[in-house]
């Protein structure tokens, strides 16, 4: 066996030990290098979550002061939305697997990749130590506001400065994977016959490169408003503080589909596998990332009903908010279609799928909520938009991401995890979730704000089931995290394809050799191949 066919995971190159991987340019190394520190800060983030849930298990203080708990669900959006949800999927599964979904032996760019990589370690290290300069910890939320932004003695500083540059990694990733799509799919593979992952973060990757230079620019203002009082914002300067929320949400929202569709794009991969259908309606489900992508520049507006604007704007942007629902019922309708009638293999990867479809609907609808005028006026700033919100990109995101991680698991580390493990921990999991989050929807309607350290007595009932909810949850969560740990190092062997997948990357040996492919196949038929 020459050194070429070896394991990406036992291959000696240049350097040793631990240099061998964070110096690496293997597309697949830098995948797990993402998993690895971007699993670091879930876990971080999350145990965030858990100590704000205990503050709120009872009305007045219970474990911390409020100012700690400003700081704590600043941190935990920081943390959550920059480190986790909009790099998470395409950078951990994007850079392992789309070179191999369409035949190529890396990225178009792989130095640029591991870039990106440091660029993410030094913007997350920004962005942490934060915490711990400065006149203390930012306690913005993860949004900025301005004027607050700009007149707290806080360090919000470095955590926009942290944001700043994990936007340069987060572009960097657009543009290789852009130009790997455009350059390197293997001969014979039209467009038309690209799986639909691959497709997915082809549009990811515009939103990356058209909308995240937006934030970067904003984020600057923030730094030279404090430091020069310059006079962008701040009314008192002849600034214009909603001038700040227009630039912000120009950026965050189209971001939500930086976060969405590479997660749709993973339930598209895992739905055709364990149904043993076709994917219905292939076509419809790539137009319809293109739909999302291309109407999620014209909705910001939606996150300012209640901030000032003409009534013609606030129309307008309902308006739209309403037609970005359609793509996305579009895929949903063409999920359950591959599954009607398919002969279903009942598997972990599938239970998260089918729990994503479940949540994101959920969650989709109460966006319609939001999105109409008149009920959004009552809903903005109360837990429903915590619940709205959760549901989408912790129901969305995050079970994609569990998906893809049971589905792609036997190929990343050559070895199969333990399924009723797996399984025990998705029903704990998913059941402290819906505890955790729908009660929001309870408690915002009936009027609960959000970002508080505190309620009012009356909101008691609904916060211990939530907070109930959230321990049940994280409990879930460590069964989960636990097992994939172990089964790495201890799980069965995992044969080619353990699962019937048709896609390009059950062809090669799991784990994959360094260079991919012996010989790069010729593509002379679609990607799901079922009969
Ligand atoms: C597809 C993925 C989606 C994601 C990841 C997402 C994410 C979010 C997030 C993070 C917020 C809260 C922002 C904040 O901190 O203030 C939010 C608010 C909102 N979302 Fe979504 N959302 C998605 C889909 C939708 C859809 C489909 C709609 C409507 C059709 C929608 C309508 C809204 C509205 C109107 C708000 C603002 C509510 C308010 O602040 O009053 N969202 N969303
Ligand atoms: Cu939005």
């Amino acid at each position: 066996m020459n050194q070429e066919s070896v394991s990406y995971l036992k291959y000696q190159g240049k350097h040793k030990g631990i240099l061998a991987w964070i110096l690496s340019t293997d597309h697949k190394r830098i995948g797990l290098l993402y998993l690895y520190s971007i699993m670091s800060f879930f876990i971080i983030g999350a145990l965030l979550g858990l100590l704000m849930k205990l503050e709120l298990i009872a009305p007045g203080k219970t474990i911390m002061n409020a100012a700690t708990y400003n700081a704590f669900f600043t941190l935990h959006g920081i943390t959550m939305i920059f480190l986790v949800v909009i790099p998470g999927v395409p950078a951990i599964f994007g850079n392992f697997f789309l070179p191999i979904m369409i035949g190529a032996k890396d990225v178009a760019f792989p130095r640029l990749n591991l870039l990106s990589w440091w660029l993410y370690i030094l913007g997350a290290a920004i962005a942490l130590t934060s915490q711990f300069l400065g006149d203390g910890p930012p306690d913005t939320g993860w949004t900025f506001y301005a004027p607050y932004s700009l007149r707290i003695p806080t360090n919000v500083v470095s955590a926009v400065l942290g944001a700043f540059v994990l936007g340069f990694s987060s572009i960097l990733t657009g543009i290789n994977f852009i130009t790997t799509i455009h350059r390197m799919k293997a001969p014979g593979m039209k467009w038309m016959k690209m799986p639909l992952f691959p497709w997915s973060l082809y549009a990811t990757g515009w939103i990356q490169i058209v909308a995240t230079p937006i934030i970067g620019i904003t984020l600057l203002m923030i730094v030279a408003e404090r430091i020069f009082k310059i006079g962008f914002f701040d009314p008192s300067l002849g600034g214009d503080p909603i001038l700040y929320q227009h630039l912000f949400w120009i950026y965050s929202h189209p971001a939500v589909y930086i976060m969405i569709l590479p997660a749709m794009g993973v339930i598209s991969e895992i739905i055709p596998t364990f149904a043993r259908k076709t994917v219905f309606g292939y076509q419809a489900i790539v137009i319809s990332s293109f739909g999302i992508a291309f109407l999620g520049y014209f909705v910001w507006g939606h996150h300012m009903f209640a901030a000032g604007m003409s009534a013609a704007s606030m129309w307008f942007f309902s308006f739209l908010t309403f037609l970005v629902a359609i793509p996305s019922a579009i895929k949903v309708f063409n999920w359950v279609a591959t599954l009607y009638k398919g002969s279903i293999n009942v598997q972990t990867p599938l239970y998260w799928a089918l729990a994503f479809i479940f949540v994101f609907m959920i969650g989709g609808l109460t966006g319609l909520f939001q999105g109409s005028l008149a009920v959004d006026v009552h809903l903005t700033d109360t837990m429903f938009i915590v619940g709205h919100f959760h549901f989408i990109v912790f129901g969305g995101t995050g079970y994609a991401f569990m998906a893809g991680m049971h589905y792609w698991f036997p190929k990343m580390f050559g070895r199969q995890y333990d399924k009723s493990w797996a399984n025990t921990g998705f029903l704990i999991f998913f059941m402290g979730f819906l505890a955790l989050y729908f009660t929001m929807f309870i408690l915002g309607m009936n009027g609960e704000p959000r970002r508080s350290a505190d309620y009012l007595p009356q909101f008691h009932g609904g916060n211990i089931v939530s907070s109930l909810g959230a321990i049940v949850m994280i409990f879930g969560l460590a069964i989960i995290i636990i097992n994939l740990i172990r089964s790495a190092r201890h799980g069965e062997p995992a044969p080619a394809d353990p699962w019937g997948g048709k896609t390009l990357e059950w062809t090669v040996p799991s784990p994959p050799p360094l260079e991919n492919f012996e010989e790069i196949p010729e593509i002379t038929h679609g990607p799901y191949d079922y009969k």
